[in-house]
């Protein structure tokens, strides 16, 4: 087999790099080692920022997300008692759009499948040579017998824990880590959300955030241990926890229900760098990793896509300034990115290590944050997200 970009990982990012080469006249062949519905069951991100959503437009598969996702202008941060609206309508003049990542993933998915791209899924030991030379190659087995896709370039969309990334020799990568004490514990439900923004809410019981996916089913999250198991958490254990960590109002209007999935996640902050080898590209969580408090993970996956589109579009049209360039150009609005979201984080949860003089520094900083304007503009501007 043969094609122009072998895209790595059907996730948001391998999916909409397909859709949007494909856009530009290039061909490209995704291979994906877990099966769609498995791919589909994984409940992630929820917030999309205007650049992703015009990527999206690009790609021409928006036309649901305009229909059913919901504009939010701002999001409210809840401490000490009481919450406190940061309007980024009124403050950047943008908004960002919950639409959940799944229906993103869904809605790539079946128009790949309307145009005929091939997609291999279930490919089992994916493996990726030749690409600090000329002739790339992906490989892997599929019902037992060996496969092979020759190409230009690889696209290594497959996620933090994929192939392509540890397919780079060491020596070549530099990786800047930090691993929290602490994850996020989510419960998705079909029930109305508690409020019709988002609430972000700093507790001495610990971080909560009350998000959704539509008018009429909920997500929300709690601050836990890193070592702690889902087992542990019946739902009405999530639910009695969720309510002592919002002021007494919101917890008086929380609609509960049975959980339609929890699941625990990590919170990590991750760079590799660069993000080009030869003819290998890293794209979105293969490249970097952001703690989710800023809803920034699959905003930069987006981006990082973005910009490889153009550069591989470029490519065959005889430009080869966007792949040079691919690298420095995502990881300088990756690492800003990083700083939001380790700053939204350091500020929202429990760190038991800082104690109570690192609490009251969180009370002043956000005290000051939702009476200052420039505070407050400075987290809007990063959380509708910077210019691509
Ligand atoms: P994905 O989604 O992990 O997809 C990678 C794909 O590659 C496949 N794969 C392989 N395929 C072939 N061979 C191999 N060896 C392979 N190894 C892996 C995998 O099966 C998978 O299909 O990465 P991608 O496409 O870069 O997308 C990144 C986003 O998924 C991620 O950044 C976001 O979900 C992060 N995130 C959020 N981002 C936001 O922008 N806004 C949010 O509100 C937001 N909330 C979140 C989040 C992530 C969360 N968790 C669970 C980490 C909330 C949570 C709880
Ligand atoms: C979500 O709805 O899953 C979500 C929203 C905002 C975040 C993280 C996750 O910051």
């Amino acid at each position: 087999m043969r094609t122009q970009v072998a895209i790595v990982g059907a996730g948001p990012a391998g999916l909409l790099l397909g859709a949007l080469l494909q856009r530009s006249g290039v061909d490209a062949v995704i291979v994906e080692q877990r099966s769609p519905d498995y791919v589909l069951g994984r409940i992630r991100a929820g917030v999309l920022e205007q650049t992703t959503v015009g990527l999206l437009d690009q790609a021409g598969v928006s036309a649901r997300l305009h229909a059913e996702g919901l504009q939010h202008g701002g999001i409210e941060l809840s401490f000490g008692g009481a919450r406190h609206r940061i309007d980024f309508q009124g403050l950047t003049g943008k908004h960002v759009t919950v639409y959940g990542q799944t229906e993103v993933t869904r809605d790539l998915m079946d128009a790949r499948r309307a145009h005929g791209l091939v997609t291999h899924y279930e490919a089992d030991e994916v493996r990726v040579q030749g690409f600090d030379g000329t002739r790339p190659q992906v490989l892997w087995r599929q019902a037992g017998a060996e496969q092979r896709l020759d190409c230009d370039f690889i696209a290594g969309c497959d996620g933090f824990h994929g192939v392509c990334r540890p397919s780079v020799p060491a020596s070549a990568l530099q990786v800047f880590e930090r691993v929290y004490s602490f994850g996020w514990l989510g419960l998705l439900c079909e029930t109305p959300p508690v409020s019709h923004e988002l609430i972000y809410s700093n507790h001495p019981r610990g971080f909560s955030l009350c998000s959704m996916r539509s008018p009429t089913r909920s997500r929300y999250y709690l601050q836990c241990a890193s070592d702690d198991r889902v087992e542990r958490w019946s739902d009405q254990a999530f639910w009695d926890e969720l309510r002592r960590r919002l002021d007494p109002d919101v917890a008086a209007r929380l609609v509960t229900g049975p959980a339609l999935e929890k699941s625990i996640a990590p919170l990590r902050s991750f760079v590799a760098e660069p993000m080009r080898f030869g003819r290998l590209f890293l794209a979105g969580d293969a490249a970097h990793i952001v703690p989710p408090t800023g809803a920034k993970g699959l905003n930069l996956a987006a981006s990082d896509v973005g910009l490889l589109a153009r550069a591989l579009a470029d490519h065959y049209a005889g430009d080869d300034h966007g792949i040079e360039t691919y690298s420095e150009r995502c990881l300088r609005r990756v690492w800003r990115a990083e700083r939001f979201s380790w700053w939204f984080t350091s500020l929202m949860h429990r760190f038991p290590e800082t104690g109570e003089f690192g609490q009251r520094m969180q009370m002043a900083e956000l005290d000051y944050l939702v009476s200052s304007q420039a505070a407050s503009t400075a987290l809007a501007e990063n959380y509708v997200g910077l210019p691509l």
